[in-house]
């Protein structure tokens, strides 16, 4: 039996050379070249690929995404009905939104965006200095990414708050939960970080009422999916100045189009959907323990669980 991996040309290579090194035996296809299709048992995929093609493989057991997130393969038609599908928690994943986080909540409390202008212009002026102890930072989303962006932003001295779909209580984190809780978080966010799974229950949950909910001039954050925020929504509170400024790891098309207004916009700072990028060698481990697993027919690790949606 033999696993099919679907993502861009340019990553294939890199993630089967990493399968393989930790077990030459396993047979690797690399879409669309998948050979006889009754001779898939996984399939480990990134965006881009059709589902609706999974299900030409009659004894597909186990579906992997090559990230974190799963919306990609949550969106209809969906994965064939009964396949698990697993996803990524991974060290190098988490560490480097991690680093993204840091970068940018750093970036904002320092008045990076006041002195990069004051220096475009030649002028040498103090501003106050800025007080971590009166930061205060909401995280949405309390999983692998945020619970560890959380510990580091309260190792620097930040006070941090986290949403999370079931009450979670983190060391030094006040933990919020529910729609009264979100409206908590939020009236108290300086700067507001959004690392949720996409979910119809997630989806556009950044609209107007809610950025109005925060404190004027505060910040916002989100390497989670484009989808999260309304994006009509946060530009009118960037030019109405109750948003102060927005690092956007991603959007909603990505990219978006070169006429859009967050490109050019002063107070935005865009990167390209590269907060955290997969490295297969550090991925690959947990995608092997997997079909180890599938095939000895023990349990398998870091499942989706479909009712929640990621
Ligand atoms: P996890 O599944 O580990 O954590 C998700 C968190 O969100 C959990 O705390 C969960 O609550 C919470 N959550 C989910 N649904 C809701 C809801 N309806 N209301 C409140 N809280 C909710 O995900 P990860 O931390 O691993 O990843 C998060 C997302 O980050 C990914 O889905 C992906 O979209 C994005 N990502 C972006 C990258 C980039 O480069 N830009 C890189 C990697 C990931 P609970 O704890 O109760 O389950
Ligand atoms: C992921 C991502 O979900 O890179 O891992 O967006």
């Amino acid at each position: 039996m033999a696993v099919l991996l679907a993502t861009k040309e340019s990553a294939m290579a890199g993630w089967r050379d990493a399968l393989l090194a930790l077990d030459p035996a396993l047979e690797i296809r690399l879409h669309p070249d998948s050979g006889d299709p009754a001779t898939i048992e996984a399939v480990v995929m990134w965006t881009g690929h059709d589902l609706a093609a999974l299900r030409r493989f009659p004894d597909l057991r186990l579906i992997v995404s090559m990230g974190a997130g799963v919306d990609h393969l949550m969106r209809p038609p969906g994965p064939p009905p009964g396949i698990p599908v697993a996803r990524l928690v991974d060290t190098r994943l988490t560490q480097g939104m991690t680093e993204w986080v840091l970068q940018n909540v750093l970036r904002f409390h320092r008045q990076d965006p006041e002195y990069r202008a004051q220096q475009a212009a030649a002028i040498w002026h103090e501003l106050p200095a800025p007080d971590t102890a009166q930061r205060r930072i909401g995280i949405l989303g309390l999983g692998a990414l945020g619970s560890d962006a959380a510990a580091k932003l309260r190792a620097l001295g930040f006070p941090v708050m986290g949403w999370s779909r079931r009450p979670k209580s983190l060391p030094g984190i006040e933990g919020f939960h529910g729609e009264d809780g979100l409206r908590a978080m939020l009236g108290r966010s300086d700067i507001l970080i959004c690392l949720l799974p996409l979910t119809p229950e997630t989806q556009g949950l950044l609209n107007a009422e809610r950025l109005a909910l925060l404190p004027r001039g505060a910040f916002l954050l989100n390497a989670a999916r484009g989808g999260h925020v309304v994006q009509p929504d946060l530009l009118a509170a960037l030019e109405s100045g109750q948003i102060a400024g927005a690092a956007l790891d991603v959007t909603e098309p990505e990219p978006l189009p070169p006429e859009h207004p967050f490109w050019r916009h002063p107070r935005v700072v865009l990167t390209p959907h590269a907060a955290s990028i997969t490295i297969p060698a550090s991925a690959a481990p947990q995608v092997v323990e997997n079909l180890h697993r599938l095939r000895d027919g023990r349990p398998l690790i870091n499942l989706v669980d479909f009712a929640a949606g990621y």
